[in-house]
């Protein structure tokens, strides 16, 4: 099978307001400065690098009920969302740097409005899927899910700022790889929805050969829907990626974690890709920040093309003597 030429459009979004935890936002601009454009374009990718979207400073947003900051996050993703549906309608693969995973909020909705019908392949430690009303923390991170899913919809309370979004993800084109630290509240609306999802245990069990086949099999049984990748950092092992907000033990292996890239890559249908969570203030040390950033680049290399067993142009000539 050849490699096939691919556009990315990137954008960043230097975002933290969706969680607690400041340098967050440094993501996008560190990941960048890790190399990440000049890797994708040394691979054979055209890329083009449409900067950070800046986003408003809200005033007094005050809590509603325990939802922390609602104004800046609706604000921020709707902006973001404008920004991607931008990318996707110039025609290429969007790569979104966070910043927060609430940012996945104006992501997906960006991606929907540009592509009808998607399917989401949500790579993470945590659900991200509590209403306002489970969640037992008020941040927004781990709640984007529940404001995109059509059969959540009657169970979200009206937000300010938040009037834009309109559901655009149905239950059963989710899965999610890397669960490991769900609250009751989440694991019982997954069983609800029946949404399919592979936790480190089926990893365990299954090996991730056979969890990406049966992932592909799932999203691709009726129809070859575009994927939206949302991949959070801290879906792999702290001990590859630490620098991230909430670090849980028991994650992905890099190896585990390029293997999900490198299978939605070889599908031909990844249409937009997130990488998020990365913060380096929480690196204890330049080693932890640098294996967590480089990382994020190489997870966002495989998307794009890149092979372990080595790959060269199409068009390559070997030198003569
Ligand atoms: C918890 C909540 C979360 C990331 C933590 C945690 C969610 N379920 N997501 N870190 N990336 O607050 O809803
Ligand atoms: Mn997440
Ligand atoms: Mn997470
Ligand atoms: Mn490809």
């Amino acid at each position: 099978k050849r490699s096939h030429h691919h556009s990315v459009g990137i954008i960043g979004a230097p975002f933290s307001k969706g969680q607690p935890r400041d340098g967050v936002e440094k993501g996008p601009d560190l990941i960048r400065s890790a190399g990440l454009v000049e890797k994708l374009r040394a691979q054979g990718c055209a890329v083009k690098d449409y900067g950070n979207v800046t986003f408003e400073e809200v005033a007094n947003d005050e809590p509603i009920g325990n939802v922390k900051r609602p104004r800046a996050v609706g604000s921020a993703n709707q902006r973001l969302s404008a920004a991607v549906h931008a990318v996707k309608n110039d025609g290429h693969t969007c790569v979104m740097l966070g910043g927060d995973h609430s940012l996945a909020i104006g992501s997906i909705q960006g991606h929907a409005a540009a592509k009808k019908d998607l399917s989401v392949v949500w790579v993470d430690a945590h659900a991200d899927i509590n209403t306002p009303l489970t969640s037992p923390t008020g941040n927004i991170h781990g709640q984007p899910m529940s404001y995109l899913i059509h059969e959540l919809h009657s169970k979200i309370p009206v937000l300010p700022n938040f009037s834009w979004i309109k559901p655009c993800v149905s239950a059963k084109d989710i899965v999610y790889i890397g669960l490991r630290d769900v609250d009751p509240e989440e694991h019982h609306i997954l069983m609800l929805l029946g949404i399919k999802g592979y936790s480190m245990t089926e990893v365990d069990r299954l090996g991730i050969s056979k969890v990406m086949e049966e992932t592909c099999d799932y999203i691709f049984s009726k129809v070859k829907k575009p994927i939206h990748l949302s991949y959070d950092i801290d879906a792999l092992d702290p001990s590859i990626s630490p620098a991230t907000g909430t670090p849980v033990v028991g994650g992905l292996t890099y190896r585990e974690g390029i293997y999900i890239t490198e299978h939605i890559c070889q599908t031909g249908m990844l249409s937009a890709v997130d990488m998020v969570e990365v913060n380096p203030k929480r690196g204890k040390t330049e080693d932890e920040i640098s294996s967590t950033v480089n990382t994020a680049v190489d997870l966002i290399r495989g998307c794009f093309g890149k092979l372990r067993e080595g790959n060269h142009p199409a068009d390559y000539k070997m030198p003569l003597p």
